[in-house]
């Protein structure tokens, strides 16, 4: 039985219909249904994955128009060692990444699609990767058997029924295809979250194309996010490259605009690995002396920068995403108070606990927990059980979904087709010892060695051991859909092409928010206190400001940071922006280490900045 196509009169593109067909005929789903992105679908959707127990409605009068879902236990986060970049040669992929040939890959994904979406309805969904019609967006179809995935898309992308007028007759688009691979039987009782424990995240660098089995969680099914925005644009940014054009970055960036009381706006790019506060940074309220001068901190994005030069040489940057998929636990009023009003209604939930009241908890949501709540896996969690067992009542890697729009400080250019001009780029880790506060790269080569070597202490986040330091380049190391050392001299050609046609670079930044004292407390207040961090880099774009030049670059003196309000003595200032030389010694080995494993297409201007710094540490 072939099932109808059932494509809408508006969708005038052939190729994609083909496609549609192609894929219906191998996974056989019982019908498919086009996407329009209308409220009325998202509502219509969300009613049924209630009626079907996928999702829980949250008490109204609470937190309007929102739902909880649990995921599976065993699919709660993204698989990294399911993650595969199929390229031709196993080299493109560089030893960072997990390859497999091309033509046994698509043995393996014909065998795992064939039938996998039976019994369920294969949903067709357009998106654009940043505004629609901007010469820096691109399109994805991502077709789905998940409802949720369809409700997800809808928050985090622009989605719906415009994208087929961007595209018509004959427009490129990235094609996505995603299954949770448990296909239904004729009378066959669903899962309360299907999936399968064989999962396969899979990207074609050449043919840019996205195959993903077996789970229905975050990045590994919402393909738009890592594996287009990240994997797969990290290529054809690079692949554009050639004499003539430098071709463009697909960063794991928050974006965040900046009103300096001087009357100038600017827009800073910021890479952080996971659980090192992007959502945090990119909703800054400043301390309330400095708010009073006129800084004033808005969003763009809070974790995925599109980042391409313009005529004039300008790197300009767009959020491709229009929502945010951020980690729940930690939020709070005093952590991120815009954050928390921006899940105030209208969010999708996922693996936090569900309080009696119908709401959403979350270890540290607030100081004193309630007194019962239902866990993120259905049971019955009380403060005492997690006393005495450690039971989480929410995932740790537990989610909120929400559209962009709904951030009470949300950037007014964050939607602006030509994007905004980056003044400046942050790399930052977790490092409890030897990473100064901040350092300013003298210049581009040397910023690109920082964020190259950029190390991070593991957090829970992550499986395995914790506080151990591992290389984390760019923050990019799970991102990067090609070989990390090719991606390096990517970074460094850019640079020298627009610096040899005379433009101006951002300056580069590196930040280590984390650094302890001898009890193991974090000195550094972070959060608010981190624009003063900001104004001193502002003021050193233009000019204004001093600072201590090191080994590395430059790093404020004392008096060179804003303490308005602020009481920070010297001696705590000193104790994160010490440089200990012995440290440092022990650090250069592990840059050592990681130039080792990237020593294939490693940039050999990279080791020359080593060996500078190196003699310069003496
Ligand atoms: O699962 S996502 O990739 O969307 C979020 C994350 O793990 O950083
Ligand atoms: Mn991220």
């Amino acid at each position: 039985m072939t099932i109808s196509l059932n494509a809408p009169a508006y969708v005038r593109h052939e190729g994609l219909k083909k496609w549609v067909a192609e894929i219906a005929a191998q996974a056989k789903p019982a019908n498919i249904v086009w996407c329009d992105g209308t409220d009325e679908e998202y509502d219509r959707l969300c009613a049924e994955m209630v009626q079907t127990g996928m999702l829980t409605r949250l008490n109204p009068e609470k937190r309007p128009n929102s739902y909880l879902a649990r995921s599976s236990p065993d699919d709660v986060a993204r698989v990294e060692d399911r993650t595969f970049i199929c390229s031709h040669d196993k080299a493109a992929a560089g030893p960072t990444n997990n390859w497999i040939a091309p033509a046994e890959m698509r043995v393996k994904l014909d065998e795992l699609f064939e039938g996998a979406m039976a019994g369920r309805t294969m949903y067709v969904i357009p998106f654009s990767m940043g505004p629609l019609g901007s010469p820096i967006a691109q399109i994805g179809i991502e077709l789905s058997d998940s409802p949720y995935v369809v409700v997800n898309m809808k928050l985090m992308t622009r989605m719906g029924r415009k994208v087929f007028d961007v595209l018509g007759e004959t427009g490129d688009f990235v094609p996505c295809v995603h299954s949770v691979g448990a296909p239904l039987a004729a009378g066959q009782a669903d899962m309360d979250w299907p999936c399968n424990p064989t999962k396969y995240i899979v990207h074609f660098p050449e043919t840019r194309e996205i195959w993903s089995y077996g789970s229905g969680y975050g990045g590994n099914a919402l393909l738009g996010k890592k594996c287009f925005a990240l994997r797969i644009a990290s290529n054809m940014g690079r692949s554009e490259s050639s004499m003539t054009s430098p071709g463009w970055l697909a960063e794991h960036m928050l974006i965040l605009g900046v009103e300096a009381p001087w009357g100038k706006k600017y827009h800073v790019a910021a890479a952080f690995p996971s659980a090192c506060g992007k959502t945090n940074f990119a909703m800054l309220i400043p301390p309330a002396g400095m708010a009073e001068q006129g800084w004033k901190i808005t969003t763009i994005g809070d974790d995925i920068a599109w980042i391409k030069p313009d005529a004039k040489g300008n790197l300009r940057a767009i959020n491709p995403e229009a929502g945010y998929f951020g980690v729940a636990p930690g939020t709070n009023k005093s952590s991120n108070f815009n954050c928390m009003t921006t899940l105030s209604q209208d969010t999708i939930f996922t693996n936090v606990a569900l309080t009696d009241e119908g709401d959403v908890w979350w270890e540290g949501m607030t100081k004193v927990p309630p007194a019962h709540a239902i866990d993120w896996q259905g049971r019955d969690w009380t403060p005492e059980l997690a006393k005495e067992k450690g039971i989480k009542a929410a995932h740790p890697n537990s989610r909120f979904t929400v559209a962009a729009t709904q951030n009470p400080v949300l950037d007014p250019e964050w939607d602006n087709p030509e994007g905004v001009v980056i003044d400046a780029f942050i790399f930052g880790g977790r490092r409890s010892t030897t990473v100064p506060l901040v350092t300013e790269a003298r210049d581009w080569a040397e910023g690109v060695y920082m964020a190259a070597t950029m190390g991070s202490e593991t957090t829970a986040a992550a499986a395995g051991q914790l506080g151990v330091v591992r290389r984390d380049p760019f923050a990019m190391l799970p991102f990067c859909g090609y070989n990390m050392a090719e991606y390096f001299s990517h970074w460094l050609e850019l640079g020298e092409h627009l610096q040899s046609s005379g433009a101006k670079l951002p300056k580069i930044f590196c930040v280590n928010w984390f650094r302890t004292d001898e009890e193991g407390k974090f000195v550094w207040p972070g959060f608010s206190e981190n624009t003063r961090v900001l104004k001193w880099m502002l003021s050193r774009i233009e000019g204004q400001a001093e600072g201590q030049e090191h080994v590395f670059g430059i790093t404020p003196k004392y008096e060179d940071l804003d303490w308005l309000g602020m009481d920070f003595s010297i001696e705590k200032f000193t104790t994160i922006t010490s440089i200990d030389s012995a440290a440092w010694r022990k650090e250069f080995e592990l840059h050592t280490e990681l130039f080792e494993r990237l020593a294939v297409g490693l940039p050999p201007e990279l080791l020359k900045i080593k060996a500078n710094f190196e003699s310069r540490l003496g």
